[in-house]
């Protein structure tokens, strides 16, 4: 995408707007904008789905499922704008480059912006450094890290019980209405609802940043997953084609290496949308830390939206591809 959206930053409902718009310009690709849930300060949480018009009538079909979300850790803002950037990217080359159409023609992708909205907005106008939610925990302080608060291995080590800490689990598993919200919404179209059919969802990716790592379940335990190797396979497939793209105009920028490893590696956490995702979802779940390596850390400059989210591009479509190249697809998880 050419345009000067991704020059900048912007508030959580024109990131929003973005998506509207290019459901509006190209409804034959993307859905219109669906609200999921409502966050701790009546946001709306949203969601669009992606993909090549469909013979089977509509709503994708019964094609498997990529879901891709970001936003999660206020503070880290390139993974609102690069869920956004992937998402144009998959639009405009829908028409002009066959690897994407193949891709869009075979899975339906569907994207959630921001799980936390309330965040970004705390972080954008009053505390650039903020991560968590904006719940009120008693008197004294606010948030929930919402990465912490999923409905997998909740309780266990690599979280926090302490309101003040900034890997506070919260009260009880999926006690916010931001995951609660997000997990009900995915449950549902993988167990099917609203008399739509189950779905398959083969990947589920949350964005972050930083590190430029690309994390693969388990992170609540150093124990291998029954898919390692095919895990490690197509996590270094993805480090490997971010790292690589080919850049040539100044906006591109310049590449990054990224690194790939099991997400307990990082640390350990406990909670965590990645394990939540291979869990409840049977998906292969990945956290994937974006730029940079800490010069800026979290305080990512503008200039380097555009290149950061070429990396985010490149790395899904690598996992899509390498997932789809499986003979038979991904054995489940156990
Ligand atoms: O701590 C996190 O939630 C993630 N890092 S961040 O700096 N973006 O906050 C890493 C999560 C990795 N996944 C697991 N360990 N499960
Ligand atoms: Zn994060």
């Amino acid at each position: 995408p050419t345009s000067s959206f991704f020059d900048t930053y912007h508030p959580y409902d024109l990131n929003v707007a973005f998506l509207r718009a290019l459901s509006l310009s190209r409804p034959d690709l993307v859905s219109a904008v669906e609200v999921v849930g409502q966050t701790v300060e009546k946001r709306e949480l949203v969601a669009v789905r992606v993909t090549g018009p469909t013979q089977e009538g509509g709503g994708g079909g019964g094609k498997d499922v990529v879901v891709l979300t970001a936003g999660i850790h206020a503070r880290e803002w390139i993974s609102s704008s690069s869920l956004l950037y992937i998402a144009a990217r998959l639009v405009d080359e829908y028409t002009t480059d066959p690897s994407t159409a193949r891709i869009l023609d075979a899975v339906e992708f569907v994207l959630i912006p921001s799980i936390n909205p309330d965040g970004y907005e705390y972080s954008r106008n009053s505390d650039r450094m903020w991560r968590k939610n904006r719940r009120r925990n008693d008197a004294f302080s606010h948030g929930v890290d919402l990465n912490r608060n999923f409905d997998d291995h909740w309780g266990d080590p690599g979280a926090s019980p302490n309101p003040f800490s900034e890997t506070y689990r919260g009260p009880s598993a999926a006690s916010e209405p931001e995951t609660k919200a997000v997990q009900d919404y995915l449950l549902g179209i993988a167990r099917g609802s609203k008399g739509r059919a189950p779905r398959k969802i083969i990947a589920g990716v949350d964005l972050h940043s930083y590190g430029q790592d690309i994390l693969r379940s388990w992170g609540w335990t150093h124990r291998d997953s029954t898919n390692e190797a095919v895990l490690a396979a197509l996590g270094d497939r993805a480090a490997k084609a971010a790292t690589d793209v080919p850049r040539i105009t100044e906006k591109e920028g310049k590449g990054a290496k990224y690194a790939s490893f099991k997400a307990s590696g990082l640390y350990v956490t406990s909670g965590s949308t990645d394990d939540w995702y291979t869990s409840h979802l049977n998906a292969t779940g990945w956290t994937v830390e974006l730029r940079d390596k800490g010069n800026k850390g979290f305080v990512l400059p503008p200039s380097l939206i555009v290149p950061t989210g070429i990396d985010a591009y490149a790395i899904c479509k690598a996992l899509v591809e390498g997932i789809l190249e499986i003979p038979g697809g991904i054995p489940p998880n156990h």
